[in-house]
């Protein structure tokens, strides 16, 4: 007999769900930033362990949108929950309580599975700060300290349907590694780009040569306006080269082997806001 399940990892922007996503699964997938609005699209890891299969979906936060590529990562993630077996609903333990899920998403009707109110970021609180949390209502964990991690893979395991496994117990992701090159290319880019600039960027892997030795990807890092080029480049291209050896280390780590990094930038003028921009660039099919 064994379980299968999705479960989303949802709320609102940065509260933690990559870096949980990351945790549960034991593998850096999901793109981490201190940055807000980071994921924006849904991230699939899978843990297999005994009988069960755990399905994550990292969602994108839940905002009101103000762009047409807001718009779109919120529909992703609506689409996410209304797909789950489960809802592990993340909020930081700080801002306890959190409010209700269809609150907080403006949602006219509560969510079909059952929800699961995760408090994170509980290494930031002093256990004298802590809010009296009843151990049925709610999770509470940290990333950072580990706090309630195993619990809360054991919970989520218990919670999932009886079905056949959908994947290999084997397998990790499902999405195809040159995905995870370009969302490696973005959190560097999160990482050492200024304040508002890794919003109008986005990254395309145009080539993902795994024959080659070392690998060779090619890949261009798209930005709203001409001027942002220069910005992106960095004075005597000192910003993309620091981009491009943060992201390569990290696409080294998942493939476990050297890679060649060959990244270039482009404009594509107001590409957030456009729909032919927007599936030019796979966020709208
Ligand atoms: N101290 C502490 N920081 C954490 C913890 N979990 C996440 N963070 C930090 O919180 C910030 C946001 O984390 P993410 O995992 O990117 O959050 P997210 O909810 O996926 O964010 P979006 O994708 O932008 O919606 C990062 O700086 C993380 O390092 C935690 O348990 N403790
Ligand atoms: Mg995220």
């Amino acid at each position: 007999m064994t379980r299968c399940g999705i479960v989303a990892l949802a709320g609102r922007p940065n509260v933690g769900k990559s870096s949980l996503l990351n945790a549960l699964v034991g593998e850096r997938l999901g793109i981490v930033s201190p940055k807000p609005q980071s994921t924006r699209i849904p991230v699939v890891g899978l843990l297999t362990d005994g009988e069960t299969q755990l399905i994550f979906s990292d969602c994108p936060g839940l905002l009101e949108p103000a762009y047409r590529l807001q718009e779109v990562m919120r529909q992703a993630a609506l689409a996410a929950l209304a797909d789950a077996d489960v809802i592990a609903y993340l909020h930081p333990l700080s801002e306890h309580p959190a409010p209700s899920l269809p609150q907080l998403a403006g949602l006219a009707t509560p969510p079909r599975a059952p929800v699961v109110t995760v408090y994170t970021k509980a290494d930031r609180v002093p256990a004298a700060d802590r809010p009296e949390l009843a151990p049925s209502d709610a999770a509470v964990v940290s990333v950072v300290s580990g706090e309630g991690i195993d619990a809360l893979r054991a919970r989520l395991a218990a919670a999932v349907p009886i079905a056949p496994w959908l994947y290999d117990a084997d397998q990790l992701a499902t999405q195809p590694l040159r995905f995870f090159a370009a969302e490696f290319v973005r959190e560097a880019a999160f990482a050492h780009l200024s304040q508002e600039l890794p919003y109008s960027i986005t990254c395309v892997v145009e080539e993902f040569r795994e024959s080659a030795d070392p690998v060779y990807i090619r890949a261009v890092l798209y930005v709203e306006r001409a001027s942002q080029k220069g910005m992106v480049i960095g004075q005597g291209g000192h910003a993309i080269r620091t981009v491009g050896t943060a992201a390569r280390q990290r696409i080294e780590q998942l493939v476990q082997r050297r890679v060649y990094l060959d990244l270039h930038v482009k404009v594509l003028p107001a590409w957030r806001r456009r729909d032919a921009a927007l599936k030019r660039l796979g966020y709208l099919s």
